[in-house]
């Protein structure tokens, strides 16, 4: 019943919610947002060469004036695009198994687009798949987007497709008409999806060599990321041009990762370094820029992950949060939660990496020695403290999606 969302909003109010606001409050106020979801995209591609040639030199000099968050962490699970989508605009994690989109798209929620909604924006998304995909075409208009511009608003033929469908440029320049045609200040996503698995491309669109690996995946991986790369360099120009990119913030964010640990061989070969579990969890790292035209911007090496990125964009457009039910914080406030949680219960803090029962020192990646050999021994190493305070931080925001809880909670905004 409701009783439960008593304990919730105590443990939010006190962990996540701080009081202070940033110098960044209100800095992007009634500008359009431009919300990027780059598939696949990994941090470790970022800055990083392939055959001695710079994989995304759009996004590496993209940094120069974004934020641009270098320890920011996916945080989805089976539900993959969907979940940190769903991540993303409601501050919750993903569910331990399947995807909320598909079994719990009818809950009450507070999502960004309909928040942004109640703020006079226009939400709407871009993706250039089948509306049912991930049962999107439900949740979308359970979570308050005006307009899902899906593969029929699209001219897809055989020439402009790759892969799963629509080739990134493509979908970026046929998108601009509608863009262009929307009421200001709107909220849009696009989802990207030339950077899937399996990663194929046409010669013709391929810009660099392929990696040479045992892994054909990774392999290809690269050029992929470098066509995207492309594709988002040419869709900021067509911003410009149309002069809507002056009025507009720009967020650019991997969903999840794109190499599993299937190829940890060929990983490892590439990063030269050991495929350790340590190693692991820092490659769940996923590029998040915050681009604000005008501003310098800073590269942030704050620990964040997908859960912050709600309350980080609503500050930036000067609303207030504090009736609102997150389990992220603003990215620009110094009183910040000590950890990101991942859904499998690893989690990240300042000091530590910590996975399957093991607690790393997050520079050096080296194992903690351990004080004690028997049962307690997590309980009184370094990584500890957060252990319990991680499960029940998931477990919370389990019981407010199966539970659905927010049917109890008045948000005051409506
Ligand atoms: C499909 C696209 C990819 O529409 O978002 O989905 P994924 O397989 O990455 O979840
Ligand atoms: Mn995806």
């Amino acid at each position: 019943d409701g009783n439960q969302l008593t304990d919730i909003k105590n443990y939010i109010d006190d962990e996540t919610t701080p009081d202070e606001k940033s110098d960044l409050f209100g800095i992007a106020k009634d500008k359009n947002v431009i919300f990027i979801s780059l598939e696949s995209l990994q941090s470790f591609v970022i800055n990083n060469t392939v055959n001695g040639e710079e994989v995304t030199p759009f996004l590496n000099d993209l940094i120069d004036d974004s934020y641009y968050f270098e320890n920011f962490y996916h945080q989805t699970a089976q539900g993959k695009t969907s979940d940190s989508e769903f991540i993303v605009e409601n501050s919750l994690y993903p569910s331990p198994r399947g995807a909320v989109y598909f079994t719990h798209a009818q809950n009450d929620f507070h999502s960004l687009p309909e928040i942004l909604g109640n703020n006079g924006y226009n939400s709407n998304v871009f993706h250039a798949n089948n509306k049912s995909f991930w049962n999107r075409d439900v949740m979308y208009e359970n979570t308050g987007y005006d307009k899902f511009f899906d593969v029929n608003s699209y001219d897809v033929n055989e020439e402009n497709s790759v892969g799963w469908g629509l080739k990134d440029k493509e979908f970026f320049s046929q998108s601009m008409k509608y863009l262009n045609e929307l009421p200001q200040p709107f909220y849009s996503k696009f989802i990207t999806l030339t950077n899937h698995y399996p990663f194929d491309l046409e010669q013709e669109d391929a810009t660099i060599e392929k990696y040479d690996s045992n892994s054909r995946t990774l392999n290809q991986y690269f050029q992929t990321v470098r066509y995207m790369d492309e594709a988002v360099e040419q869709f900021f120009n067509q911003l410009k041009e149309s002069g809507l990119y002056e009025d507009s913030i720009i967020v650019l964010m991997g969903d999840h990762y794109g190499i599993s640990d299937f190829h940890k061989k060929a990983m490892s070969t590439y990063l030269d370094k050991e495929y350790t579990d340590y190693q692991h969890i820092q490659l769940q790292r996923v590029p998040f820029y915050i681009h604000i035209p005008g501003e310098e911007g800073k590269v942030m090496s704050e620990i964040a992950g997908q859960v912050d990125v709600k309350p980080t964009l609503l500050h930036l457009l000067g609303m207030d949060t504090s009736n609102d039910l997150s389990f992220g914080t603003d990215l620009f406030v110094d009183d910040r939660k000590p950890f990101v949680a991942l859904r499998d219960g690893s989690f990240i803090t300042d000091d530590y990496v910590y996975t399957k029962d093991q607690c790393y020192d997050r520079e050096t990646g080296e194992l903690i020695e351990e004080e004690t050999n028997d049962e307690t021994e997590v309980e009184g190493s370094a990584c500890g403290p957060y252990v319990e305070q991680v499960e029940k931080e998931l477990s919370y925001s389990d019981e407010i999606i199966f539970g659905d809880l927010f049917r109890f909670y008045d948000f005051k905004d409506k």
